[in-house]
């Protein structure tokens, strides 16, 4: 059909990855016109690049009903997007457009969720083996990067040029709000310290909650008490998201593992000249090396939700997809984040991000023949002795 055409012929584009320092630069020589111009190829051709692996996807989970939907969703997406290819970019066309992106991003508002639901249905119909679990790991790594990226340009779009925007850049010019010096969903002078301290206290509530306690927080810089603002180039939401995850986790092992007068969590904000740190330390317990490597798989952390009647005996984080995902919104921007536990003591949680914004480049994935060999796994002897074979693929290859 005419859409497999098209879909064939964008997905031969790769991404063009873009720095905070462009994204920014671009804002401010904010030209709607041209925004378009870029949306309308660079949309679909990273619309295309994912769904192209979409359908790579093992059988047995395409065929999962959430999976379906979900590469529904894309497909009307990617036709609705196409549909302004040839038109020019007059003021109605214009309007037309961020209203249609508007519309696709609450169509997709459910991605995560629904994958995850997919995920679940495959477990708990089929047997699966360790080639399909890294493929979908592979898989959900680069869709939901993807669809961080997506989600990125749609927010730069209708947050410059949409309409709740415009007013709101009236109110903060006339000093209401930030004293408007956000770009998009960028903010050039992002405090470090102002977005731990919010996560904090709203994991702590949380904690609270359920645990009738909280450990402190104990804010350093340097290694040495402080509060200064540490302001960096970066996008607040995506911060406070892996902030928050990472407190809930370092909060629920603290409680779980002190009866009483629970350690602090330490925070520590290092400004290097290449990388910002945020290293977090918990003193609950830890985990062994068997398991902190499971905290970011897919397959692992998906388990059936909690029922949502009793919302006061819901558990302060499930390892849910919460770990995973902030790794990626780490990765996005060329940052990182990783954990290092000592089992019997505590875990430190380390966030890193580029502290240049020009080097702050958009982490994308490419569909081509390489990322295709992924879907295709053979199996493999080990060549080393003993097990590398953890919990998830146990003396499956064993035999020469
Ligand atoms: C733990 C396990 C964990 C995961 C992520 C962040 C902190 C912690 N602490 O014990």
């Amino acid at each position: 059909s005419n859409v497999t055409k098209m879909l064939d012929f964008y997905s031969q584009f790769n991404p063009s990855p873009l720095s905070i320092k462009q994204f920014i630069d671009f804002g401010l020589n904010a030209c709607e016109r041209k925004s378009f111009l870029f949306l309308r190829k660079e949309l679909p051709v990273r619309l295309a690049n994912i769904m192209k692996e979409i359908a790579l996807l093992p059988d047995n989970l395409l065929r999962m009903p959430s999976v379906g939907m979900v590469n529904q969703w894309y497909e009307r997406s990617f036709e609705e997007i196409i549909q302004f290819e040839k038109m020019d970019p007059e003021p109605p066309v214009l309007t037309q457009f961020c209203e249609r992106l508007i519309h696709i991003r609450n169509r997709h508002a459910d991605v995560v969720q629904t994958m995850a639901q997919g995920v679940l249905e495959l477990k708990e119909s089929h047997e699966v083996d360790v080639g399909t679990e890294n493929s979908i790991q592979y898989f959900l790594d680069r869709f939901y990067m993807s669809r961080i990226s997506i989600r990125m340009l749609i927010n730069q779009h209708t947050l410059l040029f949409g309409e709740e925007q415009v007013s709101a850049r009236q109110a903060s010019v006339s000093g209401i709000g930030n004293g408007g010096r956000h770009i998009g969903s960028i903010d050039p002078a992002c405090d470090v310290v102002v977005v731990v301290r919010d996560a904090y206290e709203n994991a702590r509530f949380l904690c609270d909650r359920y645990y009738l306690a909280s450990p402190d927080l104990e804010l350093m810089q340097m290694g040495v008490a402080s509060d200064r603002p540490m302001p960096i180039v970066y996008v607040p939401s995506h911060l406070y998201h892996m902030l928050f995850e990472l407190f809930k986790n370092a909060m629920r092992a603290v409680m779980e593992h002190h009866e009483s007068a629970p350690p602090p969590i330490q925070v520590n904000l290092i400004n290097g000249k290449e990388d910002i740190s945020v290293k977090m330390s918990d003193r609950g317990g830890g985990i062994p090396r068997s398991v902190t490597d499971l905290l970011f798989k897919y397959m692992y952390s998906t388990a059936p939700q909690p029922s949502k009647s009793d919302s006061h005996t819901v558990p302060l984080a499930g390892y849910g997809y919460g770990l995973p995902l902030s790794r990626l919104y780490a990765r996005y921007f060329h940052g990182d984040l990783v954990l290092m536990s000592c089992e019997g003591y505590g875990t430190d949680a380390v966030i890193y991000l580029k502290a240049l914004s020009n080097e702050a480049n958009e982490l994308l994935p490419i569909f081509n023949k390489t990322s295709t060999k992924f879907y295709r796994p053979v199996a493999q002897l080990a060549d080393w002795s003993g097990s590398l074979n953890t919990a998830s693929n146990s003396c499956k290859n064993r035999e020469k």
